[in-house]
């Protein structure tokens, strides 16, 4: 019989994307293989392997890309790469695909979402109603938004389309490696920024320059009225000075779509009246998820067919 070429998931995805990965590959799900039958795979080296397809959280371990002789892609279901080692890709002459642009909106959406609901005590509110105590006397007084002085860390396709929106709110600075032709102050570094800004909104990509960029320094720098919105990755803010913060009113509050170690959500942020909590969901919606899938397959249709990769960072 005529061997399909194979791919290695790395990550649960829709139905849809699922379906049309099983339409082109022979499909191994790494994370429904025991470690045994990982390393397995680690250590024969399959080539007829030529595909590795990620979210972007997830990412491959090195160990994988050193071991397949036949790998052609990784493929990011996700526009963030900081899980794969573009270096030994290279080296290696695999490329590697993400699908920019089109959650750019659904992400800044949900950065709006999580300032409003995090000033304005949203959840808060419903679990007040749900509980009955409406009937007991009034829910406390929140936050104004208009008005408040919004601080983005990264400027990027994402931290553009934040921007707009929230100049309908208030004025809008940034920080980032190099001001850019845009109508919102430009600060040099995030010390700065978070010293004029009530809420800092993190749209940065996660590297080494950026991990733990949010420290006790430019927590105590945003103050006690300030508010942290992060919708970029966990590395970028250490987060047990946040919670150190949080738990001393150093700052405001936080509104967490990203962790360090997720899935798993310290109990001290769980518990804390002061955050609101989402689990990686900013382009989480079925029409989004639809167009990074369809890129996924537009990378994936391109390896197969031997031509460039249409969305290759690399
Ligand atoms: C998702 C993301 O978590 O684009 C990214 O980098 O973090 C998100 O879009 C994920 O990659 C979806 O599979």
């Amino acid at each position: 019989s005529i061997s399909r070429p194979t791919a290695i998931q790395m990550a649960p995805f829709s139905a849809y994307l699922e379906e049309e990965l099983d339409r082109r590959f022979e499909i191994i799900r790494w994370f429904d293989l025991d470690p045994a039958a990982q390393q397995q795979i680690l250590s024969t080296g399959d080539a007829a392997i030529g595909a590795i397809v990620t979210n972007g959280h997830v990412g491959c371990p090195d160990a994988l890309i050193e071991a397949l002789p036949g790998l052609k892609i990784v493929a990011i279901h996700g526009v963030g790469f900081d899980r794969v080692n573009l270096d030994l890709a290279k080296r290696k002459g695999v490329g590697v695909s993400t699908t920019p642009n089109v959650l750019n909106e659904d992400v800044a959406d949900l950065a709006v979402g999580l300032v409003i609901a995090l000033l304005r005590a949203v959840t808060p509110a419903d679990a007040f109603v749900r509980a009955g105590l409406w009937e007991r006397g009034d829910f406390p007084l929140a936050r104004k938004v208009t008005g408040r002085r919004f601080g983005i860390v990264g400027l990027g396709r994402i931290g553009v389309e934040i921007a707009r929106r929230l100049a309908a709110f208030g004025p809008v600075a940034y920080t980032g490696s190099k001001p850019k032709d845009v109508p919102y102050a430009f600060h040099p570094d995030a010390r700065t920024l978070a010293r004029n800004s009530d809420v800092l909104i993190l749209a940065c990509p996660s590297n080494e320059q950026t991990r733990h960029l949010v420290n006790r320094d430019i927590l105590d720098a945003l103050g006690p009225q300030g508010y942290v919105v992060n919708i970029a990755r966990g590395a970028v803010v250490d987060e047990a000075a946040l919670i150190a913060a949080l738990e001393e009113g150093r700052i405001a509050g936080a509104a967490l779509d990203v962790f360090e170690q997720e899935p798993h959500v310290p109990d001290a942020l769980r518990t804390s009246p002061r955050v609101l909590l989402t689990p990686h969901i900013a382009s989480g919606t079925e029409e989004t998820r639809r167009d990074m899938a369809d890129m996924v397959l537009q990378n994936l249709d391109a390896m197969l067919a031997g031509n460039a990769l249409p969305h290759a960072l690399i």
